[in-house]
């Protein structure tokens, strides 16, 4: 396993085996499906049940804690950041705010059957017209009674057309202040694929329509402090996937370069391909070993949101630049399938994109150095 540091010299010895156990349910169950799905535009079913076979739902709730969370998102989206996001989404999108702010009727009703993979979830923040500035969400939410209906258009949930229940968020009143959580099950909102993607194939995307369905409050979750505290959860798993991806990458090229021959030699015994493979092998180094301190950090609940995006944003920017690296190794068979590079720097667009943009995480950082928010 690809380690330059020798990152795994600060894990437990449960920690490995867990990374290891991982490392071959992915092998064997995850790789083989990822560039069918991709070419497909399917999250294939059998992934789900994988996923849910390997503990991926919901780590950071029981046993493996952050850092095994971590480590398993990183061997997972080794295979596809499209499988990485339905583990994301489940566990810290959906488990999360359950288990955050629900009640415990609310938690003994779904937290079993979703670690379990027998129910998926989605979470709706993001509406066709409020992404980066989820503050001006415009999805209400109105009493009826004990429960809630709720009206919008929600657009990107991930997960959203499989999903027995969502996390949508509405506002109660005119400002971000009234901001809730809402539990909404199959039935009470219309889910539609979204056609034409060329990144995140492997991933489900829906729109969700809502007119008038019935919500059930999630009653801890207040203001938009709520969402983007479940944000920090699923953007920690981000930061540790995107060194899987990229360390998939650098194997597809390395492997490539020592056997491929181009003026009578291997394309890997020239110094400048030389000089793509130090950097990129000297990149992930550091991106593990930031990894397991952001892990140590979580453990002792002391990993500030501004860490996490300083996390977020560097390993996707640093995956992103290995995966467009690998790809140029790789010549024209790199644009195919046949390898994994083109598939993983397509989907890190969408990384680079969802959880915050690179540019929304870089303003985040600007703001906790200058003390100055170009927010507002
Ligand atoms: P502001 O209005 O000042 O703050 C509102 C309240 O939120 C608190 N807060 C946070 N709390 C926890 N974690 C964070 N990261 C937080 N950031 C802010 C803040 O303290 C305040 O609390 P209170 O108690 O004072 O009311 O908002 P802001 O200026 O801090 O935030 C602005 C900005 C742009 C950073 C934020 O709106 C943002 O992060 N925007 C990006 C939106 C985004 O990431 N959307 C993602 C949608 S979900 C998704 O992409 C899933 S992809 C899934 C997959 O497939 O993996
Ligand atoms: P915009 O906010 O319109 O941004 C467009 C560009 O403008 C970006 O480059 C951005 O960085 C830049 N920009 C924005 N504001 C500023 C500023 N103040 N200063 C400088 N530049 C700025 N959402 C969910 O709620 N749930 C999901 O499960 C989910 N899954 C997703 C899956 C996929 C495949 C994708 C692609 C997206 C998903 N999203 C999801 C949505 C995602 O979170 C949003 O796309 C993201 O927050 C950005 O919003 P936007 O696309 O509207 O871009």
């Amino acid at each position: 396993l690809l380690d330059p540091l020798q990152s795994q010299s600060l894990l437990s010895a449960e920690e490995r085996a867990l990374r290891d156990e991982t490392a071959r349910a992915v092998d064997e169950s995850l790789l083989p499906l990822a560039a069918d799905a991709f070419e497909k535009g399917e999250m294939p079913e059998a992934a789900v049940k994988a996923l849910a076979k390997m503990g991926a739902f919901g780590p950071s709730l029981h046993g493996p804690g952050p850092m095994g969370y971590g480590l398993m998102m990183q061997e997972v989206e080794r295979a596809d950041s499209g499988f990485r996001s339905c583990a994301s989404v489940q566990s810290s999108l959906v488990m999360w705010p359950i288990h955050a702010f629900g009640s415990d009727e609310q938690k003994a009703r779904w937290l079993p059957a979703l670690r379990r993979g027998e129910a998926l979830g989605c979470f709706a923040l993001t509406e066709p017209e409020s992404g980066s500035d989820p503050a001006s969400l415009t999805t209400r939410a109105v009493k009826d009674g004990a429960r809630y209906r709720l009206t919008g258009h929600k657009r990107w949930s991930t997960n959203g057309n499989r999903a027995a229940v969502a996390i949508v968020w509405a506002k109660t009143g005119e400002d971000a202040k009234s901001i809730r959580g809402f539990l909404v099950e199959r039935g009470q909102f219309q889910a539609r694929p979204i056609p034409g993607k060329m990144s995140l194939r492997a991933s489900d995307s829906a729109e969700l329509i809502l007119d008038g369905g019935i919500g059930e409050l999630l009653p801890g979750a207040t203001g938009l402090g709520a969402p983007l505290k479940c944000l920090n959860e699923a953007r920690y798993g981000i930061a540790w996937g995107a060194v899987g991806a990229a360390a998939a990458c650098f194997a597809s090229a390395r492997d490539y370069v020592v056997e491929r021959k181009q003026f009578g030699k291997p394309l890997g015994s020239f110094q400048l391909v030389q000089d793509k493979l130090a950097q990129m092998y000297t990149d992930i180094g550091f991106a593990q070993l930031a990894c397991v301190q952001i892990a140590r950090l979580k453990e002792q609940g002391q990993l500030t949101p501004v860490q996490v995006s300083f996390a977020k944003r560097a390993h996707v920017a640093m995956a992103l630049e290995a995966a467009r690296a690998a790809r140029d190794m790789l010549g024209a068979n790199g644009i195919t399938l046949a390898y994994p590079p083109i598939r993983h720097l397509l989907n890190l667009e969408t990384v680079k994109t969802y959880e915050g943009t690179h540019d929304v995480h870089t303003l985040v950082l600007g703001r906790h150095i200058t003390g100055l928010d170009a927010f507002s």
